[in-house]
């Protein structure tokens, strides 16, 4: 009974003011927790790091959007596990985000948090979701040719993920729905079981984006800064081999070499090594002939990185490789090691990239907002032959 009261006064009190009264003045509020909303979410297991960064976008506006109408959702940040690409993970632990992402800062644009948080405001050893959502795309996405939003409760359907390797997250019920079109509609979905505490979305990559490229996605973007020491390690790296300790640099131009997948299935995009050589000494010599410093982030095999050094190395150029050292490797994991290719070359002079890669995609925003001229961010590696489409250009809006 004096708890009911207790939740009774948070609830009015919140509503009296929806700074979180309870939580600033008084500090007793601890017990807060037993009034906020949590929504966890998860991505088709294969889906690589890049991706899911734009996932994470799709949802953290749909919540900083309905903030703004009191919304008493929070979002849950969802660790990584398991990656397919980070190979160096022995031990498939699940990572926060704070390893690689400065969360106050995501936490300025919208309502995150992060698992472990929840995890220790529980009273018991069980995190129970109350309904989780079991996302799919419909058979036919399009309807007498047109494509539109909707979702539609039914059908079979299993989730495929796994809690991030917890066995103490368990789910009252699994609810499958086809679901296709913006994000905000999930709120629909949201809105049918009001005193739920937790829900879940798995296949978070099937809602898109409301507005893709709008000033809120580019606020969005902004707030992803990445974790500290990731970016001091970065920037040491361009201070000591690149010779720059601007934030736009003049003494080195940039490439995103993706191998491995796209070497192997996409040979219509992505060029051998010595059409990469090839491709990089023109680009050179047309953009900036006094360049000499070449910096190049890839996926690639030792084999494959060697031959592509020497060979650029025997024509004139400095080639650097950002090569972490078995401890550097330890602590910031293969994602933190990939995050810090991607600060070095967003910071060089010109960027060279793979196409359609988001690896790239995610380089050349960093870019647009760093305020590079365009011109020297949306540049692509061609194939040795056969016809090259230009990057679509997506611009920073302010
Ligand atoms: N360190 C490092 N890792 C890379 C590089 N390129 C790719 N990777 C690794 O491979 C992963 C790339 O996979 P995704 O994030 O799926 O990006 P993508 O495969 O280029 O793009 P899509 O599969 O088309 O979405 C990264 O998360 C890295 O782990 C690179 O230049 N440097
Ligand atoms: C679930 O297990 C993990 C690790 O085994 C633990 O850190 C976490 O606190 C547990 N969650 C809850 C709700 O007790
Ligand atoms: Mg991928």
């Amino acid at each position: 009974m004096i708890v009911n009261l207790l939740l009774l006064f948070l609830a009015l009190s919140t509503n009296a003011n929806d700074e979180g009264y309870c939580d600033l003045k008084t500090k007793t509020c601890d017990n807060d927790f037993f009034k906020e909303k949590f929504i966890l979410y998860d991505v088709n297991p294969p889906e690589g790091f890049n991706l899911r960064r734009d996932v994470y976008m799709r949802f953290a506006i749909m919540f900083a959007e309905a903030k703004k109408n009191k919304n008493e959702w929070k979002l849950v940040l969802p660790p990584w596990y398991k990656l397919y690409h980070w190979k160096s993970e022995r031990k498939n632990y699940p990572i926060y985000w704070s390893k690689f992402f400065n969360v106050d800062s995501l936490k300025s644009f919208a309502p995150v948090v992060e698992l472990h948080d929840i995890f220790t405001k529980t009273e018991t050893n069980i995190l129970n979701i109350d309904h989780l959502y079991v996302l799919q795309n419909f058979p036919d996405p399009f309807e007498n040719g047109e494509f539109k939003d909707k979702w539609e409760i039914g059908g079979d359907c299993d989730y495929d993920g796994e809690f991030w390797g917890y066995s103490n997250i368990t789910v009252t019920e699994i609810v499958c729905v086809k679901f296709q079109g913006r994000i905000s509609n999930l709120w629909d979905l949201v809105a049918m079981h009001p005193s739920d505490k937790f829900i879940m979305f798995a296949h978070g990559e099937i809602p898109l984006h409301d507005y893709y490229g709008s000033k809120t996605f580019w606020d969005c973007r902004k707030s992803m800064k990445f974790n500290k020491d990731l970016i001091k390690t970065a920037k040491q790296f361009i201070a000591d081999h690149l010779n720059c300790k601007e934030e736009k640099c003049a003494s080195y131009i940039s490439v995103h070499w993706r191998r491995q997948d796209f070497a192997r299935l996409r040979r219509n995009d992505v060029p051998s090594v010595q059409g990469t050589v090839k491709q990089i000494d023109g680009f050179i010599k047309k953009h900036s002939p006094n360049t000499k410093n070449v910096f190049v982030a890839s996926d690639g095999q030792n084999s494959e990185l060697t031959q592509l050094e020497s060979q650029l190395t025997s024509i004139g150029y400095k080639v650097h490789f950002f090569i972490p050292t078995p401890s550097q490797l330890n602590d910031f994991k293969d994602g933190g090691i990939a995050i810090i290719d991607q600060i070095i070359c967003s910071h060089a002079a010109y960027f060279i990239g793979t196409y359609e890669s988001t690896f790239t995609f995610r380089i050349q925003e960093e870019r647009e907002i760093l305020g590079f001229d365009s011109s020297t961010t949306f540049n692509r590696l061609c194939p040795d032959s056969g016809k090259c489409e230009k990057p679509s250009k997506w611009r920073v809006v302010s």
